[in-house]
């Protein structure tokens, strides 16, 4: 195994003298004719003999104790196989893990909290059945409403340690210029199109769950320890999955609750939660409260930025939404504070969705800065340029590669930005105002371990295979194109194998590090696959290229299959974090720049183009990375304008947990949406040079809409999402 950390500053060898221009390229996805075919079985789709379905039962109140499970009409419908209420394994669904067991308690810790499983012959028939169950309950008052509720100061988090540097207090004081503002979002759902959905089953004592995952592995740990079992008895498999958006990033008490059943009555058992149900098995996005100070001189050099805030969480879990993270890096100004505190509440877990921190973070801080630049007669630009710091203006360390400024100056140039009319309110297009905007994307780039093998076969065939899941980002391509890079074959020719914990081990598709980590790990490996080809052909590993399924050293070129034909060659990469790559700030980068109308009738808006630079690292498919950063600006859009999950004040229940009803952004809502590159391959980020691209698009997008609408109506936003009777 070839094992590197992250240290060298130096590519693989096999990847700086890559001459095939596969990595990078618009390489349309290996495994997308095996989707539009339906020939790709995502976690729901097989239906194992015998299988049988679970539907989940939960509490009716927000706040209380069960008092008694009646499950008699239940069990008196044709179909159903059993209720299970009693085993002590019953996964608690609010407290800690989603996934761990109430540990005997009667307490309902929020809303909806699975309290029983139904088993049933049909999905239909195990649904009604769980409607059919009594749970009787006594209510107490519920925490639902954060307005009335004490605040917990700096509570510890694994994701976000509060800054305090400088004198923020004398900054403050002393400048000539100073913002306070305070902002809010609202709770987010993660909004995966696929449903939570697994297919469970045991083999003696083996545990296999095929289900719709972000990290396998992670996955299997946690499904071990809810069912107090060893990891290397449960298998997770998830090959592909319809979206997870962080919502997939843990495990669901269904799960638990369909392995339970499926151990009872010794058969497989599928299980799919209902899109209602997902608003309380699956964590959201918390609401957040963020009060922005900025200070600065009259040229806008800021002495001091404050980002303060106050997200919620139920009692037990540890996840704490990092508010600020965004804006730790990002402008200057010696005296810092950025904090997140929390209110805990009585409802289901708050966690990671979609860029965590700095998708509503960068809201407030990006329309921060816009009403400081009003302020101050600036262009939102030009204040931006003033502040760009030459080192992480937090932690003092430099930064890993940092395009930042020229993603404004060709967003600008791209968009037209030179036009911008400063005045609100002054251009019109009949009954409707229009208005541009624009707004700094961050999201942090984090180095993560990663391990995965690649073989070489007999004929030529590679296969490279890891437990990173695809879950529609591209990961079946981008290692195919890796692969296929460094070895010289086209990515059709690499088989990529995914999403299976008896696969090398990789921290999945999470916080935008699955990419460059697993790309990375694949590299190393094929470093080794080299040197043994190099062997082979008696040449010294710089000496080969390799291109079109040919290998050539010196004036000897041999087909790759004839060096593989009587032995296969196999080699494992991992990558890990060294002691350089936690000595730089990392980060990727971009630029959004919006244009609205807004109805002056009706108030409505339609965001009519967007714009968006990214300073990424290296790209590693320019199809599947635009995909990606397109999809995060429309997600930018759909909390700009739509996107709030509400809680009903009186019994901590969601009013609107459904599509219908949570507006999130579709086509009709989308106009024309560009993404371009700045490109600079970040030899400090991972082996293959590429920072985190899925979270980022989303990064500030939302801000630019909002910065636009207020370029269009004189009308600043500060609660999101921005509805109709906010702009009349
Ligand atoms: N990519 C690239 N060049 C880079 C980095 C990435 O071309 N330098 C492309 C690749 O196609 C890669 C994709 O972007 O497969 C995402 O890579 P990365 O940023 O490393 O993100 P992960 O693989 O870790 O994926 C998780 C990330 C997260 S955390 C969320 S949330 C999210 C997201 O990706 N949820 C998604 N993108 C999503 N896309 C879809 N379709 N559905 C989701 O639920
Ligand atoms: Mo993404 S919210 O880190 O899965």
């Amino acid at each position: 195994m070839i094992e590197q950390a992250i240290d060298t500053a130096e590519r693989p060898g096999g990847l700086a003298r890559a001459v095939q221009g596969v990595l990078g390229a618009a390489v349309p996805r290996v495994e997308g004719p095996l989707k539009v075919t339906g020939a790709a079985t995502y976690a729901y789709e097989r239906a194992p003999d015998d299988v049988v379905y679970a539907a989940v039962v939960g509490a009716p109140v927000g706040a209380g104790r069960v008092t008694r499970i009646d499950a008699a009409a239940a069990r008196a419908l044709p179909g159903v196989i059993a209720v299970i209420d009693d085993d002590p394994r019953l996964p608690a669904g609010g407290a800690n893990s989603r996934a761990m067991p109430h540990q005997g308690t009667d307490r309902v810790f929020h809303y909806g909290q699975p309290v029983a499983v139904v088993v049933a012959e049909t999905q239909a028939i195990a649904r009604e059945a769980a409607a059919l169950v009594r749970v009787d309950a006594e209510a107490t008052p519920g925490r639902y409403d954060a307005a009335d509720l004490p605040i917990e100061r700096r509570p510890k988090s694994a994701f976000l340690a509060p800054v305090d540097t400088g004198d923020l207090d004398a900054a403050l004081r002393d400048a000539n210029v100073v913002l306070d503002r305070t902002y809010t979002t609202p709770a987010h759902f993660p909004a995966a199109l696929e449903p939570h959905a697994s297919t469970i089953w045991w083999e003696g004592d083996v545990l296999t769950v095929r289900s719709s995952n972000q990290i396998v592995g992670a996955a299997r740990d946690t499904i071990a320890t809810a069912l107090g079992m060893a990891s290397d008895k449960v298998r997770v498999l998830a090959p592909y999955v319809g979206g997870g958006f962080g919502g997939k990033t843990g495990v669901g008490p269904e799960v638990i609750l369909a392995a339970i059943a499926a151990e009872r009555l010794r058969r497989p058992v599928k299980v799919a939660l209902p899109r209602r149900d997902t608003a309380y098995l699956v964590h959201h996005r918390s609401p957040t409260k963020q009060r922005v100070r900025i200070a600065c001189d009259r040229d806008g050099h800021i002495a001091a930025i404050a980002h303060e805030s106050v997200a919620q969480q139920n009692d037990d879990a540890g996840f704490v939404e990092p508010v600020p993270f965004g804006t730790i890096p990002l402008y200057a100004g010696a005296a810092r504070r950025m904090t997140t505190d929390l209110v805990r509440v009585n409802l289901p877990p708050t966690g990671a969705v979609r860029a965590p921190g700095e998708a509503v973070g960068t809201f407030a801080t990006e329309c921060a800065m816009d009403e400081l630049a009003e302020e101050l007669g600036l262009d939102p630009i030009e204040l931006r340029r003033r502040n760009e710091p030459a080192y992480d203006p937090t932690t003092s360390r430099p930064f890993s590669t940092r395009r930042l400024l020229d993603c404004y100056a060709e967003g600008a140039r791209r968009f037209g930005w030179p036009a911008r009319v400063p005045d609100p309110g002054t251009t019109r297009d009949g009954e409707w105002l229009i208005g541009i905007g624009m707004a700094t994307a961050l999201r942090g780039n984090f180095t993560v371990a990663a391990e995965a093998e690649v073989r070489l076969d007999a004929g030529g065939a590679a296969t490279v295979s890891c437990d990173m899941t695809d879950i529609g980002t591209g990961t079946y391509t981008i290692l195919a194109q890796t692969v296929g890079e460094i070895l010289g074959l086209a990515p059709a020719a690499v088989t990529v194998r995914l999403g299976d914990t008896d696969l090398p081990p990789t921290a999945g598709s999470g916080g935008s590090f699955g990419a460059g980590s697993a790309t990375s790990a694949a590299a190393l490996a094929c470093e080794e696959v080299l040197a043994e080809l190099a062997r082979r052909m008696n040449a010294a590993p710089e000496e080969l290229v390799l291109r079109d399924g040919m290998v050539s050293a010196g004036s000897r070129t041999v087909p790759l299959a004839d060096l593989v034909r009587d032995a296969s060659i196999v080699a494992r990469g991992r990558s890990t974090p060294g002691q350089q790559a936690q000595r730089t700030s990392q980060a990727s980068h971009g630029a959004h720049f919006a244009e609205v109308a807004v109805n002056a009738v009706t108030g409505e808006v339609r965001v009519r183009r967007m714009v968006g630079v990214f300073d990424v690292g290296r790209v590693l498919n320019r199809a599947t990375a635009t995909n990606q950063l397109v999809g995060g600006m429309i997600w930018g859009i759909s909390y700009a304008l739509g996107e709030a999950a509400l809680v009903d004040p009186r019994s901590g229940r969601f009013v609107n947990p459904d599509f219908g009803e949570y507006h999130v952004a579709v086509n009709a809502d989308v106009p024309r949406i560009e993404c371009h590159f700045v490109e600079e391959i970040d030899d400090a980020a991972n082996q293959t040079g590429a920072k985190a691209v899925g979270e980022l698009g989303i990064s500030g997008a939302g801000a630019a809409v909002i910065n636009a609408i207020h370029n269009a109506t004189g009308v600043r936003v500060r609660d999101v999402p921005a509805t109709l009777d906010t702009l009349l």
